[in-house]
């Protein structure tokens, strides 16, 4: 069986777009997980993402549970730290948080997972995180204690980017943050994926289809959507298969 990063690859050798849906465990109440689920199933979904910055009742474990409980497709931990990093998933995005100066997030928090994840059998697929602005200031860029680089920083966002793959990482993911009031610019996008050979993955403020589809057309191997069906499940109507 092929690894969930191969599948990956093989789409995006193929041009084909992949939409991974994030749940924030401390905003999904388990009980409307499966109708969640089964809506999100009619749609164009490939992955699911479960992380957020906090996650302060420590409901990872059990909200990966009862997804995996209702869906086939692959579930990935994309954890604020190490407190949500379950073996019931079936990979966890690695990151480091490459736009920051924050060693605790470039490779502290990353040291502690270790330990925590030689008891798992997680898919590690290493990830450099690179935070935009989006037009407020987000939950990452408060918990990391970071800066984002701003939207007309090209070269520092490519750059940090081509340093990511450089320096081993297998994606990159352009993040403007959760509930982000701009997405990252397709200018942005452009850019880094006419330069990177690995996987794009872009994030945050994504809202409606049509900037979706702006995000996928500028090159995004996989677009990451959250808020948009935290408040709109009828979003994945617009989203079918
Ligand atoms: C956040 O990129 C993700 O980490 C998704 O953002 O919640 O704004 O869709 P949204």
């Amino acid at each position: 069986m092929n690894s969930i990063y191969q599948n990956i690859l093989l789409a995006k050798k193929e041009s084909k777009k992949l939409l991974a849906v994030l749940i924030d465990p401390e905003k999904m109440d388990i009980k409307n997980i499966p109708a969640f689920l089964e809506k999100m199933h009619q749609s164009i979904a490939t992955h699911i993402f479960v992380g957020g910055s906090t996650d302060k009742n420590n409901q990872t474990e059990t909200i990966v549970s009862a997804i995996k409980e209702s869906t086939n497709l692959p579930v990935l931990l994309f954890p604020g730290d190490t407190n949500q990093i379950t073996n019931i998933a079936d990979g966890i995005l690695f990151l480091s948080l490459l736009s920051g100066r924050n060693p605790e997030y470039l490779i502290e928090q990353q040291i502690k997972a270790v330990p925590i994840l030689k008891q798992t059998n997680l898919e590690i697929l290493p990830t450099g995180y690179i935070l935009i602005d989006g037009g407020k200031e987000t939950a990452v860029q408060k918990v990391s204690n970071t800066k984002p680089i701003a939207q007309n920083n090209i070269d520092l966002i490519l750059n940090t980017s081509l340093a990511g793959e450089f320096t081993g990482k297998k994606l990159i993911y352009l993040e403007a943050g959760s509930g982000a009031t701009v997405p990252v610019g397709a200018n942005i996008i452009k850019k880094c994926e006419s330069q990177l050979n690995i996987p794009l993955i872009v994030g945050g403020g994504i809202q409606t289809k049509k900037q979706l589809e702006t995000a996928f057309n500028a090159g995004a191997d996989i677009v990451v959507i959250g808020t948009a069906f935290e408040k709109d499940i009828s979003f994945f109507n617009q989203l079918k298969k």
